[in-house]
């Protein structure tokens, strides 16, 4: 297997089609779901972190044996007025989920069932890849509260591999990186892509788009640009 971030694009790259998969970042607020996007799309921890509004967007380019293929990766904000406008738009056509909760934070562990919950509501394929995330794992042994071995029965009672990470810490970044890699390994060889683009009718969301470069563009959902996660294959 030889899977790794690809290279910022050359324009012979941009004529390459690319398949595209669409994965979402859920969890309780401050959990470190836009960290973890933003470490995985830049290579950096954010230097100030702000609330997510709406949703975070961003994409990055990565190779799987060989295959060049896009994520896109979403994280939101759980606000009530958001979710109403936004919960249907967020989880169409997702390829793969990530959960995350903050190990020094037992109350974001003990939600988890009910973002599950929300998800298998939500998202049809109940096969599509899910990993869980523990984060914030370069604190003091102190601060966690979350042990590994009940988060691991957690993962396995709902077949899902555990990671244990930071966002924060450099030297976590191989580890961090290597839990989208998974995710887009496994959508390679497992799961059949979807084909019918959906176009977003509604102005709903700005959203940030962050390349291989680190540079994040606001865009808006319901300009002619690929916004929403569907396969472009
Ligand atoms: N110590 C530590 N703090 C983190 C880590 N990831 C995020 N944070 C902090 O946790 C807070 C929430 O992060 P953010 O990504 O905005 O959380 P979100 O609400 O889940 O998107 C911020 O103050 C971050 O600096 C991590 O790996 N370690
Ligand atoms: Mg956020």
């Amino acid at each position: 297997m030889t899977d790794s971030i690809a290279q910022p694009e050359s324009s012979n790259d941009q004529e390459k089609p690319k398949r595209i998969f669409k994965i979402i970042v859920i969890g309780n607020s401050n959990v470190g779901k836009t960290c973890l996007t933003y470490r995985f799309c830049t290579g950096k921890f954010p230097e100030k972190s702000e609330a997510t509004i709406g949703v975070d967007f961003r994409e990055k380019a990565v190779e799987i044996d060989d295959e060049i293929f896009k994520l896109q990766i979403w994280d939101t904000a759980g606000q009530e007025r958001f979710r109403r406008s936004m919960i249907n738009h967020y989880y169409r056509n997702v390829h793969a989920i990530i959960y995350v909760y903050d190990v020094t934070n037992l109350a974001t562990f003990e939600s988890l069932p009910l973002w599950i919950n929300e998800c298998d509501k939500h998202v049809i394929d109940p096969e599509i890849p899910r990993v869980l995330v523990g984060n914030k794992c370069d604190v003091d042994d102190e601060y966690i509260v979350v042990q590994t071995s009940t988060a691991q029965r957690f993962a396995d009672t709902n077949n899902m591999p555990l990671f244990e990470t930071s966002a924060k810490a450099d030297n976590q970044q191989d580890h961090v990186n290597s839990i989208f890699l998974l995710l887009a390994h496994k959508l390679k060889y497992s799961k059949p892509l979807m084909t019918q683009p959906k176009l977003y009718s509604q102005s709903l969301i700005s959203i940030d788009r962050t390349n291989n470069n680190g540079q994040t563009n606001t865009i808006n959902s319901n300009s002619t640009e690929n916004a929403a996660g569907y396969c472009m294959c």
